[in-house]
């Protein structure tokens, strides 16, 4: 994969740094995005000498950044190879009657309008040179629905059905989309939708053995490592103790 170059977003923590770091490990050149300078410095040190490595620090929701950002890449930069929207999070867990509208805006304008500004940005250089690869990842929350779960399921609803679009509209360039479905991660992703809650936040996956982060990231792997006339179309990966969606306690 020498020569080749991903654009991971969400690359400062669980999954995504993880896929930054799988794909380095292939030889990829790294392009990582994420609000956390800090992270991306850090991962820029795991990296190197080994790939090239451009941070990028901007939040997703930032339509005019993302395009400024993404849109004036340096011409060394430009060519990507596999986009990996992965920045998103679920903010807050209660029923849709006292939900917060500030969590409900966060999350579809993360997780959705977020993936779709970043796609904007990156689609046309990929249509153009009639390759390329985009894995967004969804979430067991867009292909079931569980309680409290309303909004955030909604948005990862969104995603898998955007992603299948991408894939049809897609197809006749060559391009390749990928959907990875994962059921529980442990990463920061609770802290986050629990607002800093570590306690609680912990007791999501006490119990059971979740899935981590290395987990999917071994999945695009394997994703990226396909020949050209094979796409690994839809994943859904569960921990084995969660039989779906619904049935696992999230301390709600
Ligand atoms: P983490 O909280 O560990 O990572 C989330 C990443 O998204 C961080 O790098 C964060 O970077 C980035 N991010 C969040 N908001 C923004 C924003 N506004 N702008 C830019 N970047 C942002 O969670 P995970 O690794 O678990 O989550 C990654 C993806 O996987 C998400 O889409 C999530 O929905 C999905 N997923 C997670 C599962 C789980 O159980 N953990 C299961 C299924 C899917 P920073 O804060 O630096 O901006
Ligand atoms: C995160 C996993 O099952 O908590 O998408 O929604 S779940």
């Amino acid at each position: 994969m020498e020569n080749k170059i991903a654009l991971i977003t969400g690359a400062t923590s669980g999954i995504g740094k993880a896929c930054a770091l799988t794909l380095a490990k292939m030889g990829f050149d790294i392009i990582a995005t994420g609000r956390r300078q800090d992270r991306l410095e850090d991962l820029g040190k795991e990296l190197a000498p080994r790939v090239r490595f451009l941070p990028l620090v901007f939040d997703v929701r930032d339509r005019d950044k993302v395009g400024e950002i993404l849109g004036n890449l340096p011409d060394e930069w430009s060519a990507i190879d596999v986009l990996i929207n992965n920045a998103g999070n679920a903010h807050g867990m209660d029923p849709i009657q006292t939900g917060s509208l500030d969590d409900w805006d966060a999350m579809m304008d993360i997780n959705v309008k977020g993936l779709l500004y970043v796609s904007k940005a990156i689609i046309p250089g990929m249509t153009e040179r009639k390759s390329g690869m985009i894995i967004n990842i969804g979430s067991i929350a867009g292909k079931e629905v569980y309680p409290n779960g309303n909004v955030y399921c909604g948005s990862k609803h969104a995603v898998d059905a955007i992603t299948k679009g991408m894939r049809i509209d897609l197809n006749p360039f060559g391009i390749r989309v990928v959907g990875i479905h994962p059921g529980l991660v442990e990463t920061e992703f609770s802290i986050v939708r629990f607002k800093g809650d570590e306690a609680r936040a912990e007791s999501v996956y006490k119990g059971l053995e979740p899935l981590v982060a290395q987990d999917i990231a071994d999945i695009v792997e394997f994703a990226v490592s396909r020949p050209p006339h094979v796409v690994l179309a839809d994943v859904v990966v569960l921990p084995t103790a969660q039989g779906s969606a619904a049935l696992v306690n999230r301390n709600s």
